[in-house]
């Protein structure tokens, strides 16, 4: 098959493919760089941070083949590009449910961001119980003589629904997809029980953060010379006010 190729044919495969490659992983560097950014500023407007972890992975060249043969794709570099969306991958976990659609929405509203698809599986969960809200977004991508525009899937869920998937995906495996019926029940009762979770979590993180806005109001921020917010409360501020007088 591969006789007629000479040595300059196979570098200039190679080059081509890892050029490829090489853009996938700069969107995921980009997209990691945008995450980190409204991690910060989100800390720092809010006093809290909606993001727990973020993973971050780029489909590796065996799996990006085994998925173009399952689907039945052509297997060149155009049709991979055009159906294939998941090389760059990125799962995003937070606490609550509420702070999913708000990091969406964050990821959403940049102006370079496009979204070319949203899967949401948490007002619409797949029937196994599988729970995550999933983005297809494109960014754009500058190189030294071209800009390309790559797809990202960005999958947000809370840490519940993480550990829900991660469990479901072993056993799936484990029994090489032939799971037995009654463990398929048990995945879809604990699945249930992660939704009841995250609904009873979001509940008590919303009364604790009106209780914290009560005390907020008996609060003053003052900002050190590092220029960190510190928050005094009222008493011992007005003292210190006294005590400078
Ligand atoms: P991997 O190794 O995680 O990347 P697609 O197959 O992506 O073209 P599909 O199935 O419509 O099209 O995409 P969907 O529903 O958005 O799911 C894509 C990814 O979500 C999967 O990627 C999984 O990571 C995750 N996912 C979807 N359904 C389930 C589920 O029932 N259980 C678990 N544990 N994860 C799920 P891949 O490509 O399957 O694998």
């Amino acid at each position: 098959m591969f006789e007629n190729l000479n040595l300059n044919d196979l570098k200039s495969i190679k080059k081509e493919l890892t050029r490829f490659m090489m853009a996938y992983k700069f969107a995921v560097d980009e997209m990691n760089t945008k995450i980190n950014i409204l991690k910060e500023e989100f800390q720092y407007i809010h006093d809290y941070n909606p993001i727990e972890h973020v993973k971050s992975r780029l489909k590796s060249p065996e799996s990006i083949a085994k998925k173009v043969s399952r689907k039945n794709m052509e297997l060149n570099l155009n049709s991979i590009k055009e159906n294939l969306r998941d090389i760059a991958g990125i799962r995003i976990t937070c606490s609550f449910i509420s702070d999913i659609y708000k990091v969406s929405e964050m990821l959403q509203s940049q102006k370079d961001v496009t979204v070319v698809e949203c899967k949401d599986y948490i007002k619409n969960p797949k029937p196994n119980g599988y729970r995550s809200l999933h983005l297809i977004v494109e960014i754009p991508i500058f190189m030294s003589d071209r800009e390309e525009r790559i797809p990202v899937e960005i999958q947000i869920r809370t840490i519940a629904m993480d550990f829900w998937a991660s469990l479901e995906h072993k056993i799936f495996y484990k029994y090489n997809k032939d799971v037995p019926l009654s463990l398929l029940q048990e995945l879809k009762d604990a699945a249930t029980s992660a939704t009841e979770l995250d609904l009873k979590m979001e509940r008590l993180n919303n009364e604790i953060n009106i209780v914290k806005e009560q005390n907020k109001e008996d609060e003053v921020l003052v900002h050190n010379e590092e220029n960190t917010r510190l928050s005094l409360p009222l008493s011992i501020f007005e003292s210190l006010v006294k005590q400078k007088d």
